[in-house]
């Protein structure tokens, strides 16, 4: 036993650290252009916090992940090294789009967790707390991992957050992200990557469209969970041509209730449909599980 988690820790320090990476690296993908969009900026994570480096999720073969292409299309890593011997890993997951994958790919990264907590002491009852926990805000599930690193007592915390059916993003806290230890460290780390990607458009998102018989709504753009605009008029009782369109790295939907209307759009792709609503003021938002929650919703006014 003993063997073991020194092993374990031995392959933690090297993931972490990168030091035995290097003639892994020479086989591994690239870091993937747009997983590596979804990696924060150290500063965010406060004072004193550096990037140490990024890598295609394949650095994290020492924990025995394996990034199989049918499962995951992309993925980047992050490590980050802060005050104290704090430490942040980041992963962000792309999906292959099937379901199989999907399925197999939440398999696959709850392994992964499973063997960064592998090496961690853990309370049991804290765990049974975590698992009926509700996950992070912006998180359709999440799982997630709390305790101490063995021999060196630092507080670890592991969030895995499925932000979409597509996309997977882990986190493991090490030590204190700002004044959060545990969980609440990790759980700090995934907030900051979904609110880097909600911020605030510039004014151009507000200014209404005008009155018009066709609409362009862009999703994922500036802001991966937004409609730009978030407020749209169209005259009332006319045909009006929607182009709506993904600009993110996640797949949206354009939907209005109340007018029985769903239109989703993957990554990249467009679609157009026609709507036609009485004098009045409609909400639109994206049902994807989540979505909604954290801001993805807008207003359209007919008259
Ligand atoms: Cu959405």
């Amino acid at each position: 036993m003993a063997r073991r988690l020194a092993a374990a820790l031995l392959l933690l320090g090297m993931a972490l650290f990168g030091t035995l990476s290097v003639s892994a690296q020479d086989e591994s993908p690239e870091l993937g252009q747009e997983a590596a969009k979804l990696l924060i900026d150290p500063a965010s994570l406060g004072d004193g916090w550096s990037l140490h480096h990024t890598a295609s999720p394949e650095a994290l073969y020492s924990y025995g992940f394996e990034m199989s292409p049918d499962v995951f299309r992309e993925g980047a890593a992050g490590v980050y090294v802060g005050p104290q011997g704090s430490r942040v890993l980041l992963a962000a997951l792309l999906i292959t789009e099937n379901r199989i994958a999907i399925r197999k790919s939440w398999e696959d990264a709850s392994n992964l967790v499973d063997r960064i907590t592998f090496s961690l002491d853990l309370d049991y009852d804290r765990q049974r707390e975590l698992e009926s926990a509700e996950p992070p805000a912006g998180c359709a599930e999440a799982k997630r991992a709390e305790g101490k690193e063995s021999g060196f007592g630092l507080p670890v915390g592991v969030t895995m957050c499925a932000i979409d059916p597509d996309v997977i993003l882990i986190a493991a806290a090490f030590g204190a992200v700002d004044e959060h230890e545990g969980v609440a460290a990790s759980d700090a780390v995934i907030e900051l990557i979904l609110d880097s990607t909600t911020e605030q458009p510039t004014a151009t998102a507000t200014t209404p469209a005008t009155a018009s018989t066709t609409v362009t709504i862009v999703a994922g753009k500036p802001s991966e969970l937004q409609f730009e605009p978030s407020r749209v008029e169209i005259p009332a009782n006319t045909d009006v041509t929607v182009v709506l369109r993904s600009d993110g790295i996640l797949a949206h939907n354009f939907t209005i209730e109340e007018l029985g209307i769903r239109v989703s759009v993957r990554p990249g792709e467009e679609a157009e449909f026609t709507l036609n609503a009485d004098a009045g003021t409609y909400t639109f938002s994206c049902t994807v599980r989540g979505h909604e929650e954290a801001g993805m919703v807008g207003t359209l006014i007919a008259a």
